[in-house]
């Protein structure tokens, strides 16, 4: 038996820990901590509620426009002003959102997960022509590969001049991530922790010519996603048909759906969304969404406090709590751990028979010989969020079209003396909740439940594990002491624990600690 040991596991936004015990080659145990915390919804406290807008973008770098739509989402509903917000402010943020979708995804694909495949020292002996690669080769060959390694060593594919084409793919990315930002700033301000969406909006008014210089940098990305980025991904299923196979997870999906595509509803979850709200199980029976149908279970988390719907949600911390192991709470939905993210939005979606989406899907499938029910997988959620920021982009330009020239983005608010509200909709790791309730004035109860909460949540006082947990569980592991299968599972849930935790371990070493016992 081995107990395998990842802590921090690297290249993922935040400090995870992943233990692991390896029996004849097998995890039989799996184990997924959290091991920052960091109090957000303590801090909103006391504050004027339309800090909260601004607070939680501090949440993540990363993610920054989820937290901010959401809370503004949250604020609208409180303010009893949700179904007023004008067609500019529905439509910019969608705009704002989708920017930020198309940077994360990317980001996670080629600078968070690719180089789990991608044997990049193969630039190491380049003698080619390309600028991008001659520059890589020189930095290599000074002898200092981070950020390229540590890395798990083995089971690199590609042979040397794929190796090389996605290196230069993966410097090409940092270029389309910094054009995404530009484009999101050129509307909302600035990246990240934009000041651009209020309660009632978002405080722009169009332009004809911000419109036309958004529409170049965006088509700008849609090729970049179009001819590279899914190609890639496509690369790696072809190349690892094996993970096609292993990480399917716990079965169960969540989304609350995102981009409004309609004005004048107050309920969230009555909006029609660009993609819908709604669960589904790898039997693709899909259901409506019943938001009274979440709750969250700190029996493992290191707080104390009762299985809480988020309207009555507890943020105590307790580091000495007995059979604690995390920072994160479990999140479950009709008492069941749920994935959430691309891969759940597209199941969701095509269980949903979404028009576009599932012939759409269903080409891909095809492509790879598979059916929807055969998605869940490593590969499977690298592929999911490849081709929904192909639809996320394309939408983009259609909701641009819709602008009303130098209409406003936001009705005037006042701050109620009572009020409660919550926001639903998805960040690119998944399904986010903020729940918010004001008393004179002032925030009197927060509540964020969050993607990577969902994902990479530990088990719940029925002794159910996360879904990420479950994801590792059955495992065959090679080699403990290399245990890149596991690393390889946990990324393809693209975990953000700064944005799961709402005392950073110092203790951590980038590389497998084993023990044979
Ligand atoms: Ni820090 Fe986040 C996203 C949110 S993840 S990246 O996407 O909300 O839990
Ligand atoms: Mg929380």
């Amino acid at each position: 038996m081995a107990r395998v040991t990842i802590d921090p596991i690297t290249r993922i936004e935040g400090h995870l820990r992943v233990e692991a015990v390896v029996e004849d080659g097998e995890v039989v145990e799996a184990r997924c901590g959290g091991t920052l915390f960091r109090g957000f919804e303590i801090i909103l406290r006391g504050r004027d509620p339309r800090d909260a807008q601004q607070i939680t973008q501090r949440v993540c770098g990363v993610c920054p426009m989820s937290h901010g739509v959401t809370a503004t989402l949250a604020l609208d509903s409180a303010f009893g002003i949700a179904d007023k917000v004008p067609k500019n402010g529905r439509l910019l943020r969608n705009i704002i959102l989708g920017a930020n979708f198309i940077q994360s995804h990317i980001l996670h694909f080629y600078h968070l997960a690719a180089l789990d495949y991608v044997d990049i020292t193969a630039v190491a002996d380049y003698d080619g022509t390309d600028i991008v690669l001659k520059t890589l080769r020189d930095f290599a060959q000074r002898g200092s590969l981070e950020p390229f390694v540590p890395r798990y060593e083995g089971d690199y594919r590609f042979d040397k001049e794929t190796n090389c084409a996605l290196a230069a793919h993966y410097v090409e990315a940092l270029r389309i991530r910094r054009i995404s930002h530009e484009m999101l700033a050129m509307i909302a301000g600035k990246m990240p922790h934009c000041a651009g969406i209020v309660p009632g909006g978002v405080a722009w008014r169009p332009t004809e010519d911000k419109i036309a210089a958004f529409l170049s940098h965006l088509n700008q990305c849609r090729k970049f996603i179009d001819n590279i980025y899914i190609p890639d991904v496509l690369a790696v299923a072809e190349a690892y048909p094996d993970y096609q196979l292993i990480g399917r997870g716990c079965g169960n999906y969540l989304a609350y759906g995102v981009f409004d595509l309609e004005d004048g509803v107050a309920r969230q979850e009555e909006r029609r969304r660009f993609l819908p709200g709604g669960t589904t199980d790898r039997q693709l029976r899909y259901a409506a969404l019943d938001i009274g149908k979440i709750t969250e279970d700190v029996a493992h988390s290191w707080f104390d406090g009762e299985v809480r719907h988020p309207s009555e949600g507890e943020t105590n911390p307790n580091p000495d709590k007995e059979g604690g192991y995390s920072w994160l709470k479990a999140p479950r939905y009709d008492g069941k751990p749920h994935e959430v993210g691309p891969l759940a939005r597209l199941m969701v979606a095509y269980a949903a028979q979404h028009p576009k989406v599932k012939p759409f899907l269903d080409g891909y499938l095809q492509k790879l010989g598979i059916t929807a029910a055969d998605l869940p997988s490593v590969v499977g959620r690298h592929l999911a969020r490849a081709l929904e920021t192909k639809l996320v982009a394309d939408a983009m330009v259609d909701w641009l079209l819709q602008l009303e020239i130098g209409a406003d983005g936001a009705i005037p608010v006042e701050v109620p003396q009572e009020g409660e509200g919550y926001g639903i909709t998805e960040a690119p790791r998944g399904a986010l909740l903020h729940w918010h309730r004001i008393k004179n004035r002032k925030t009197d109860h927060y509540q964020l439940v969050v993607p990577t909460t969902w994902n990479a949540c530990p088990a719940d006082s029925k002794g159910q594990p996360g879904p990420i947990e479950q994801a590792i569980l059955g495992t065959k592991v090679r080699d403990p002491e290399n245990p890149y299968e596991i690393v390889r599972i946990v990324r393809s849930f693209d975990p953000c624990l700064a944005c799961a935790v709402h005392i950073l371990n110092l203790r951590g070493d980038t590389r497998a600690v084993v023990r044979v016992c």
